[in-house]
């Protein structure tokens, strides 16, 4: 087989560069290891930048979330018996789009299936071939059977735990890594959200996140230690330590109810450098990994698919290399400004194991500075509803 495109994986940066290519007439396949339902079935992001938006309206996939997502002009910090809001909307002009990655990903596989975007499901041993040359090609299995793909160029976008960034050398690439001393337990339950707004809170058993789905589906996250697994904790015994921990006013209010869905999810920071060797081009989580904290995984991967989808339109469409040349340092410069950002805020919400008093009390100076200063809100906000591409 041949094409313009290789993509390995089936998420939402390999769906959403597959898309814009196509609108522009650019050939791909998407190579996915398992199954559409699947992948559907990850419960992951919840929150969507402007330019994730913007990215998908250029696509022609956003007609659901422009009608079932919420706008959230701000969002609730919590620390102690203290309370303020944040009000993305005045200090920046923009606010958020809350619609889980699910239903991204979901519109994503409409779009790509309504133009019969080839897609290979179930694949297995892809290895990338000559990423270096200007004849790069793919082989993988599906189905006991070898295949191939030549192609111009290879986008990996197959996450953490991909092949794609460990194909480029190692005496090539430089990786940096934080790994946080604790995990998030996430939930969904078929409930009624506690505010219309999501809540952060630092409170002293740790952290919290009360966001949402839709007005009947909610997603609350407590901090938790490594070492638990989710069946470590009853429905009971988080909706108790939840109670716990945001402030009192939402705990009476909170409606609770059976979970649908129980994981727990590491904390940490990765970046790898570069994030192009050759004509294999690294998007997503196969090049980096945040903390979930400042909800710019999935926000930062699509920074990364406009990158490199205008690149490849550059070279398509003007015969330029400008685009893929500069796409890894492009790329990086705002990778590393959303892993800061999501470091920063991760430090200032969580408690750490072996925080000292000291610690815990510049964590809440900074709250206060940053509940009583508009040139600090003004800076959170700006990252939050997403720095410019
Ligand atoms: P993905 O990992 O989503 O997709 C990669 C795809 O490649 C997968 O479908 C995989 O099956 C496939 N693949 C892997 N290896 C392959 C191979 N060898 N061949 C073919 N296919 C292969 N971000 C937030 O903003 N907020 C959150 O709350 C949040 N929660 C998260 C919870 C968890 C448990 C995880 C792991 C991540 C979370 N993230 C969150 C980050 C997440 O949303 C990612 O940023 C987002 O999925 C990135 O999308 P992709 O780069 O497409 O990677
Ligand atoms: C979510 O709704 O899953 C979510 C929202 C905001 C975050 C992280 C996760 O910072």
């Amino acid at each position: 087989m041949k094409t313009q495109v290789a993509i390995i994986g089936g998420g939402p940066s390999g769906l959403l560069l597959s898309q814009l290519l196509h609108k522009r007439g650019i050939d791909s396949v998407v190579l996915e290891r398992k199954t559409k339902e699947y992948v559907l079935g990850r419960i992951r992001a919840g929150v969507l930048e402007r330019g994730l938006l913007d990215l998908m309206r250029e696509a022609g996939v956003a007609e659901r979330v422009e009608k079932e997502g919420y706008s959230h002009d701000g969002t609730l910090i919590s620390y102690g018996q203290e309370m303020f809001r944040m009000d993305f909307k005045e200090l920046t002009g923009h606010g958020v789009m809350v619609y889980g990655q699910t239903e991204v990903t979901r519109d994503l596989y409409a779009a790509r299936e309504a133009a019969n975007g080839k897609i290979e499901f179930n694949v297995e041993n892809v290895v990338i071939n000559e990423a270096d040359s200007k004849a790069p090609y793919v082989t993988y299995e599906v189905g006991g059977k070898s295949r191939r793909i030549d192609c111009d160029f290879v986008a990996g976008c197959d996450g953490f735990h991909g092949v794609s960034r460990n194909t480029i050398p190692g005496d090539v690439r430089r990786e940096y890594e934080k790994v946080y001393p604790f995990g998030w337990l996430g939930i969904l339950s078929e409930t009624p959200p506690v505010n219309h707004e999501l809540i952060y809170t630092n409170s002293e058993r740790g952290f919290a996140l009360c966001s949402m789905r839709n007005e009947n589906l909610s997603r609350y996250y407590i901090q938790c230690s490594l070492s638990d697994s989710p069946n470590d904790w009853t429905d009971t015994a988080f909706w108790k330590e939840l109670k716990r921990r945001i402030p009192p006013e939402q705990a009476e209010t909170l409606i609770t109810g059976p979970t649908i869905e129980k994981s727990i999810a590491p904390l940490r920071s990765f970046v790898t450098e570069p994030m192009r060797w050759g004509r294999l081009f690294l998007c997503g989580d196969a090049a980096h990994i945040v903390p979930p904290t400042g909800a710019k995984g999935l926000n930062t991967a699509a920074s990364d698919v406009h990158y490199l989808y205008n690149a490849l339109r550059d070279y398509y469409e003007n015969d330029s290399e400008a685009g893929i040349d500069g796409y890894s340092a492009k790329a990086l410069a705002r990778v590393w400004k959303a892993e800061r950002f999501s470091w920063w805020f991760s430090s200032l919400l969580h408690r750490y194991p072996r925080q000292t008093a000291f610690d815990h009390r510049i964590q809440i100076a900074e709250l206060e500075f940053l509940r009583s200063n508009t040139a600090a809100q003004t800076a959170m906000a700006e990252n939050y509803v997403g720095l410019p591409y």
